[in-house]
């Protein structure tokens, strides 16, 4: 068969499957060989009905949920805090003991942080980190009966006057 032959008939059926059959001799390395190609059968036609990719759909990762407050127990005794420079105003002096929300509410212009005692220091720390100017710091405390000690424990700022007196009353 020769290579015009050939190409017709191979033109003939790509034109039912879509593929060009083309088949060329070359001179490779001082021989003759037979290349035979098989080439997609691109027309105007055909592309216009190509199907287009769908652009593919980015769905943004969904944000992560906002850590909810904790509902707070209406019967749980608050005590609220506020810190300027120099001085703590507590929102009462006396809270009954056990579970306590105490609210280091920062009016100043420096950060300020709240840590408390008994003052006989025989019980453990309890704290609130550092909360800068116009922060508002929360923490929940069981708090056995006694005379507390409060304090800011930022360089100097005791000294300064960041300290008060809690009584946590026996109920
Ligand atoms: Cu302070």
């Amino acid at each position: 068969m020769s290579t015009q032959a050939a190409a017709r008939q191979g033109a003939a059926r790509g034109a039912e499957n879509k593929r060009k059959r083309v088949v060329k001799r070359v001179r490779r390395d001082g021989e003759w060989k037979r290349v035979v190609k098989i080439n997609r059968w691109r027309t105007c036609a055909r592309r216009a009905t190509a199907p287009v990719a769908p652009a593919p759909v980015v769905t943004p990762p969904a944000p992560a949920p906002e850590p909810r407050p904790e509902p707070e127990d209406p019967s749980i005794p608050r005590l609220g805090v506020k810190a300027e420079e120099w001085s703590y105003t507590l929102s009462r002096p006396e809270v009954p003991a056990g579970e306590v929300i105490v609210e280091l509410n920062n009016m100043g212009e420096d950060p300020h942080n709240l840590n408390l005692q008994l003052q006989d220091g025989s019980g453990p720390e309890a704290s609130i980190p550092v909360t800068g100017p116009s922060g508002q710091s929360k923490a929940r405390f069981a708090l056995p009966a006694g005379t507390y000690r409060m304090w800011c424990s930022l360089d100097e700022h005791e000294t300064k006057g960041m300290s008060a007196t809690l009584v946590v009353a026996a109920g």
